[in-house]
């Protein structure tokens, strides 16, 4: 599989797809934003891991699924939540830890789900993703049910021994999983050059015998054109793919700073990624292009900061849960 693309596919390929999923980046980013905004308040005590500068690959993958196609992602996760359709109002309330929050105000940031929208759910454990849908993977194989799994995790999680042994499964029994790693370039504070002595998780795929490419994870075109092979081919029952996204965080790993001044990156390196941002350069594309003009793409800066400004209204608004409720669903 490789993701390189003639520039008149991909032109079609914008016309056909680019303002859905600009709709959806602007809705992270304003999303995060906000929770970027209000973190000071230290009414939101949960910690957050803020994807702004990845918004292009959860909006990719995301849109190429149904609802009953399940992701499973990590710590870094309300992009794919929200991509996937995920209840933004119970989103909100989650991240205040309220009782109408979607893990009841009981997970937090890090442990979100909508099974109906097919968020199954989220963990903190580095790679934890990747074993829960190759699961899901295998559960869709014997139902025969169409159903395609996807995990979503960092460069982290190739140095997790469950990464491998999942991957060697996925690719032997042929299961219908797509593995999407969002190579960010850290872990923690961390350079992936100093953790990893081969090139990124695809090159490490090739060998467990599946597709793998690694692309541009910042333009949402290249990744909904990845993604979209990737579903069909395991929707046709040929297996596993794995597509390597090379993008960037803006925000510390935690919390809702830049973390520029601890030093494990530069403010020039920053600078770069920023300028490079997924959602500026999509919408430049989509004017270039003449999909849609300045104000159609303000219109959905209104509309979607409506919809954020009304869920935080309403996480806000939620009351806590009850002490009576402290060992249910735990
Ligand atoms: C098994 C495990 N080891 C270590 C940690 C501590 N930890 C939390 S996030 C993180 C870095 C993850 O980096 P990456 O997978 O690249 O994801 P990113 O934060 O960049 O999205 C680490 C080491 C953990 N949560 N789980
Ligand atoms: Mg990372």
């Amino acid at each position: 599989m490789t993701a390189s693309d003639t520039s008149a596919a991909s032109l079609e390929h914008l016309r056909e797809h680019g303002f859905a999923l600009l709709e959806r980046m602007i809705l992270i980013r304003q999303f995060e934003s906000r929770v970027q905004a209000l973190y000071a308040e230290q009414e939101m005590r949960t910690p957050v891991h803020l994807c702004i500068g990845q918004e292009a690959v959860p909006s990719a993958v995301c849109s190429c699924l149904r609802d009953a196609d399940h992701i499973f992602s990590s710590h870094r996760c309300h992009g794919h939540y929200m991509a996937k359709g995920g209840d933004l109002n119970r989103l909100a309330a989650e991240l205040y830890c309220r009782s109408e929050g979607c893990s009841g105000g009981k997970g937090g940031s890090m442990h979100i789900v909508d099974v109906e929208r097919g968020v199954c759910g989220t963990t903190a454990i580095v790679g934890g993703s990747v074993p829960i849908a190759l699961g899901a993977g295998l559960a869709s194989s014997l139902r025969r049910d169409g159903g395609v799994s996807v995990a979503f995790f960092g460069d982290g999680a190739s140095e997790e021994g469950t990464f491998h042994e999942s991957l060697n499964i996925a690719a032997l029994k042929t299961l219908p999983v797509i593995f999407v790693q969002e190579n960010n370039l850290y872990a923690t504070s961390s350079h992936v050059r100093n953790r990893q002595a081969y090139d990124g998780g695809a090159s490490l795929a090739r060998g467990y015998g599946m597709p793998a490419c690694r692309i541009d994870g910042n333009d949402a075109v290249a990744v909904h054109q990845a993604a979209l092979e990737a579903v069909a081919r395991a929707r046709r029952g040929e297996g596993p793919s794995f597509i390597e996204c090379l993008t960037y965080r803006w925000m510390d790993h935690v919390g809702a700073g830049d973390g520029l001044e601890k030093g494990y990156r530069s403010r020039e390196e920053w600078d770069d990624w920023v300028r490079r941002c997924p959602v500026k350069a999509l919408e430049e594309r989509i004017v270039e292009a003449g999909v849609a003009d300045s104000g159609q793409i303000a219109a959905v800066y209104e509309r979607v900061n409506g919809r954020v400004d009304e869920a935080f209204a309403f996480g806000k608004a939620s009351p806590w849960p009850g002490a009576m409720t402290l060992s249910e669903n735990v």
